[in-house]
C-alpha cells in the first residue's frame, strides 16, 4: 500500500486502500464476490479459526473487498482500523452493544439523526440501558448528566437538523475524566472536514450513505476506532451480530469515495453562497450555516472543522406551512430525505426523518416545524440560487 498518511487530503482520497492486484495486476479493487473462502486442508482451516494462521475464511468476518475499503477510511480518519457495516444504523447500533450493558448510561447530543435517539429510548431501553439526551453545545450539559455508570458520550456535531456544533476536544476531555468513551458521528462533515481523533475521540462513525459514498445509490455504515483494543472489542461484536457489509456494497462505496473531496469541496462552497443569500432574503426567519459569522458557533467551526460543509437548515416567515410551499415547489433539489450527495436534497425533519421523536423532544433539541433541511449538492449554483429566488416569491 502507498504511504499517503502524510499527504494532503486530495492524495489520500485518491490513492487510500489501493492496494496492488497480486493475481493480475489491476488497478481497480477487484469484487470478491463470494460468501466462503476454501481451505487448502482440513488443517489450515482449523489453523485460521485458532488465529494462527493469516487468511479468509468467510465474508461475515472477513473479506478484501471489504477489508480495502475499511483500510481506505481508517487512512482518512487516522485511526487504528475501521470496520464497514450495512448501514449507518448498524454501525451505531453495533457501537452502543459492544459498549453499553444493563445498566449502562449513554448521553447523547439532542438532536441527533432521528433514528439514532430513537432506538435508545425504545429499543437499548428494553435491555436496561439508560440514557440522557442533552444540548452538547454546551458542554456543562454533560457534566451535569453524568451518573457513575456513564460509558458513552455520543455526539454529532454538526448536529442533524438543527447544525449546533459541539466542542469535540472537550467532550473527549469530560469522558476521559470519567472513564468513558467519546464517540462521534462525522457524517456531516466526512474527514475530509473535520478529523475528531486529532480532538481525542475513542470511536467515530459515518453513515457512509452520505458523502463517502455520495451516488444516492448505496446504504452503509462505517466504525473506525482509535486503538487496537477498541477495534478488537468492536469487531467481536460486530461478527457475531452480523451488521456487516456485502463485498459489492464495499466496492460501490470504495468507488464513490474517490471523488470525495472534489464533490465535498464544490457542494460546500455552493452552501456557503446560499446559506448567505437565505440570509440576505427579507423572506427568511433564520439560517443556519457553520461558515455564517451569525452562527452562533461560528468561532468552534474554524477551531475544529477544515470547512463548513454542505447541509443547512433554515426557517422561512410563516413557518412550516410556508417551508412545505417551498419544498413543495423547487425544481432542482430533489425532495427526499438522506443527504450528502452529488444533487441536492431537501426535506422537513420534523415530519420526516425526525417523526419518531416525541414532540416535547423536538421543541426542546429545536426541531421546529418551520425547519426545513437542505442537502446542497454539485449543482451550478446560479440555478440553485434561482430556484430559490423563485420559491420565496411565493410565499
Ligand atoms: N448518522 C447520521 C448523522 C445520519 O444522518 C444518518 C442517516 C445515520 C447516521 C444513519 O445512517 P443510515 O443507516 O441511514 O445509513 N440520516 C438520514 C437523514 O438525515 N435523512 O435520511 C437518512
Amino acid at each position: 500500500m502507498k504511504d499517503i498518511q502524510n499527504k494532503g487530503i486530495d492524495t489520500q482520497v485518491t490513492h487510500c486502500g489501493t492496494n496492488p492486484d497480486r493475481t493480475y495486476g489491476s488497478a481497480a479493487p477487484p469484487i470478491y464476490q463470494t460468501s466462503t473462502f476454501s481451505f487448502e486442508s482440513a488443517n489450515q482451516g482449523a489453523r485460521r479459526f485458532a488465529g494462527e494462521e493469516d487468511g479468509y475464511i468467510y465474508t461475515r468476518i472477513g473479506n478484501p473487498t471489504i477489508n480495502t475499503l475499511e483500510e481506505a477510511v481508517a487512512t482518512l480518519e487516522g485511526g487504528y482500523g475501521a470496520l464497514a457495516t450495512a448501514s449507518g444504523m448498524a454501525a451505531i447500533t453495533t457501537v452502543f452493544m459492544t459498549f453499553l450493558e444493563q445498566g449502562a448510561h449513554i448521553v447523547s447530543t439532542d438532536s441527533v439523526y432521528g433514528p439514532s435517539r430513537v432506538v435508545v429510548e425504545k429499543e437499548f431501553s428494553r435491555f436496561g440501558v439508560k440514557y440522557n439526551f442533552v444540548d452538547t453545545a454546551n458542554p456543562e450539559e454533560i457534566k451535569k448528566h453524568l451518573r457513575v455508570n456513564t460509558k458513552l458520550i455520543y455526539i454529532e456535531t454538526p448536529a442533524n437538523p438543527t447544525i449546533k456544533l459541539t466542542d469535540i476536544q472537550a467532550c473527549a476531555d469530560i469522558a476521559h475524566k470519567h472513564g468513558a468513551l467519546l464517540v462521534v458521528d462525522n457524517t456531516f462533515m466526512t474527514p475530509v472536514l473535520q478529523r475528531p481523533f486529532d480532538f481525542g475521540a475513542d470511536i467515530v462513525i459515518h453513515s457512509m450513505t452520505k458523502a463517502l459514498n455520495g451516488h444516492t445509490d448505496v446504504v452503509a455504515g462505517i466504525i473506525i476506532s482509535r486503538n487496537e483494543e477498541l477495534h478488537l472489542q468492536v469487531r467481536r461484536v460486530l461478527h457475531s451480530m452480523g451488521g456487516t457489509m456485502d463485498p459489492h456494497q464495499s466496492w460501490l462505496v470504495l468507488r464513490g469515495l474517490r471523488t470525495l473531496a472534489l464533490r465535498v469541496k464544490k457542494a460546500q462552497s455552493n452552501a456557503q453562497k446560499l446559506a448567505g443569500f437565505l440570509e440576505g432574503h427579507p423572506k427568511v426567519e433564520w439560517v443556519r450555516y457553520p461558515g455564517l459569522q451569525s452562527h452562533p458557533q461560528h468561532q468552534l467551526a474554524l477551531d475544529q472543522m477544515k470547512g463548513f460543509g454542505f447541509m443547512i437548515s433554515f426557517e422561512v416567515k410563516g413557518g412550516g406551512e410556508a417551508g412545505r410551499t417551498i419544498m413543495n415547489n423547487v425544481e432542482i433539489p430533489t425532495l427526499a430525505v438522506s443527504l450528502g450527495g452529488y444533487e441536492s436534497l431537501i426535506q422537513h425533519p420534523a415530519s420526516m426523518t425526525h417523526a419518531g421523536m416525541d414532540a416535547k423532544s423536538k421543541e426542546k433539541a429545536g426541531i421546529t416545524d418551520g425547519l426545513v433541511r437542505l442537502s446542497v449538492g454539485c449543482e451550478d449554483v446560479n440555478d440553485l440560487l434561482d430556484d430559490l429566488k423563485h420559491c420565496l416569491a411565493l410565499i
